[in-house]
C-alpha cells in the first residue's frame, strides 16, 4: 500500500501543474480525492491489514491528501489569476477616451452642477483680476468666529449651527468667511479674491436648506473701496451667471463681519416671484449677503483699518445652481442619483 501511495503522489505531482482550466481541475480532484478516487481506492486494503500497518499507511495517507489539497488549490489561484488576467486585457477600457468610452455604449463621467457654475463663477472673477484662495474645512474659532468680530458671547454665533468636534476649539466651518481671515493673513493689500469650497451647518434641510452646502466667499481690499465698488461687482457676476433679466433687490442685512451690510435677493425663478416652497412663498431668494468689510475684521487680519478698507460677499452656489437651472428642491444636488447629475454637460 505505501508504494501504490508513492506511485499515486508521483504521478499526481506530475500532473497537477499542468490542469489549465477549473473543469479539467474538477475533474482531476475527483478523480485523485473523490469518494471513489484511486487514493479512496488503495485504502479499502486497510481493512485486511493489521494495526501497525494500519497507523503507517493512514499517517502517510493523511499527509498525501493535504498535500494534493494544498497543491489543487494553489493551482486554483494560479487558474483564476490568468482568467481575471484574461478578462481584464479583452474587457480594457481607458475612460477619459471620450470616443472609446461612447462607442461602446457606456456612460461618460461628468462634472457635478456645483462645479460648473463653481468654475464659470472663478473665471468671471479671474477676468476681473482676482486670485483664487482656498482654505481647509476644519477650522478653528479663531478663523470662523473670533477674527470675523463675533466674540464668545456674541448672540451671532447662534446664526449658525455649528458641528464641534470634540475638543470644542475645532469645527466644521459654517461659512467660506473664513477664508477671508485666511486671505488677509496671507497677503498684503490692496488685493481682491474669491474663495469657493464647501460648508457645514447642523440644521433641519427643506427644499432649500441642505446640511453641508457651497459658498463663493469674495473679498477686496484696497484705497477707498465703496459701496458702489461693491454693487459693480455683484451686477456683472449676475449679468454674466443669468445672462437674462433677472430682478435683484437690495436691502439692509445684519452680519458682524460687514458694516454696512446688505442682503441681495434674486426673485425666484422657480416661481417667476409667485411664490413657491424653495423662496418660501416671498417670491425672493437670499442669494449673496454682502458688505463692507468691518474694521475690527481688518484689524484682525493684520491690516490697518486707518489706511485700507473694503467689501465682502459670500454667495450661495448651491442656491445659485437651482435658479439657473430652474431646480426645485436643493436635495436633489446631493442625492446621488445619476439621473439627475447626467443631465448636465459632460465635459
Ligand atoms: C453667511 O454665511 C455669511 N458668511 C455671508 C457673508 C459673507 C456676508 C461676506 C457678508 C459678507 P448666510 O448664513 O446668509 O451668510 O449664508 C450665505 C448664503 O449661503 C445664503 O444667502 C444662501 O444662499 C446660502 N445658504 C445659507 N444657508 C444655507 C443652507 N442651509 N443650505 C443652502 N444654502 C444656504
Amino acid at each position: 500500500m505505501l508504494e501504490k501511495l508513492e506511485e499515486l503522489k508521483n504521478e499526481f505531482r506530475e500532473s497537477v501543474a499542468g490542469l489549465q482550466d477549473r473543469n479539467s481541475l474538477a475533474e482531476f480532484k475527483s478523480t485523485y480525492l473523490g469518494k471513489k478516487g484511486r487514493l479512496n481506492d488503495i485504502l479499502k486494503g486497510m481493512r485486511d491489514a493489521d494495526t501497525d500497518v494500519r497507523k503507517q499507511v493512514g499517517g502517510t495517507a493523511n499527509e498525501l491528501k493535504q498535500e494534493m489539497q494544498k497543491s489543487l488549490d494553489k493551482q486554483l489561484q494560479k487558474i483564476e489569476t490568468t482568467e481575471i488576467d484574461a478578462a481584464l486585457n479583452k474587457n480594457w477600457q481607458d475612460i477619459t477616451l471620450t470616443d472609446s468610452v461612447r462607442a461602446k455604449g457606456l456612460k461618460a463621467a461628468g462634472f457635478h452642477p456645483v462645479t460648473l457654475i463653481q468654475r464659470e463663477i472663478e473665471d468671471i472673477f479671474i477676468s476681473m483680476g482676482f486670485d483664487i484662495l482656498d482654505g481647509p474645512h476644519i477650522e478653528d474659532d479663531f478663523h470662523n468666529f473670533e477674527a470675523l468680530n463675533i466674540p464668545d458671547t456674541h448672540p451671532a454665533r447662534d446664526m449658525q449651527d455649528t458641528f464641534w468636534f470634540a475638543d470644542m476649539k475645532h469645527l466644521l466651518r459654517t461659512h467660506t468667511s473664513t477664508i477671508q481671515v485666511r486671505g488677509m493673513e496671507a497677503n498684503e493689500p490692496p488685493f481682491k479674491f474669491v474663495g469657493p469650497g464647501k460648508v457645514f451647518r447642523c440644521e433641519a434641510t427643506d427644499a432649500s436648506h441642505e446640511m453641508a452646502f457651497h459658498q463663493l466667499e469674495g473679498m477686496m481690499v484696497g484705497r477707498d473701496i465703496s459701496v458702489a465698488n461693491l454693487i459693480y461687482f455683484m451686477k456683472t457676476l449676475l449679468a454674466e451667471i443669468f445672462r437674462q433679466q433677472v430682478n435683484v433687490r437690495l436691502r439692509p442685512g445684519f452680519f458682524p463681519f460687514v458694516e454696512p451690510g446688505f442682503e441681495l435677493d434674486i426673485e425666484c425663478l422657480i416661481c417667476a416671484g409667485k411664490g413657491c416652497r424653495v423662496c418660501k412663498h416671498t417670491g425672493w431668494v437670499e442669494l449673496l449677503p454682502c458688505g463692507m468689510t468691518h474694521p475690527n475684521v481688518l484689524k484682525a487680519g493684520g491690516i490697518d483699518p486707518t489706511q485700507w478698507n473694503g467689501f465682502a460677499f459670500g454667495l450661495g452656489l448651491d442656491r445659485l445652481v437651482m435658479m439657473r437651472y430652474h431646480i426645485d428642491d436643493i436635495r436633489h444636488l446631493h442625492g446621488g442619483d445619476l439621473r439627475f447629475i447626467e443631465q448636465f454637460k459632460a465635459y
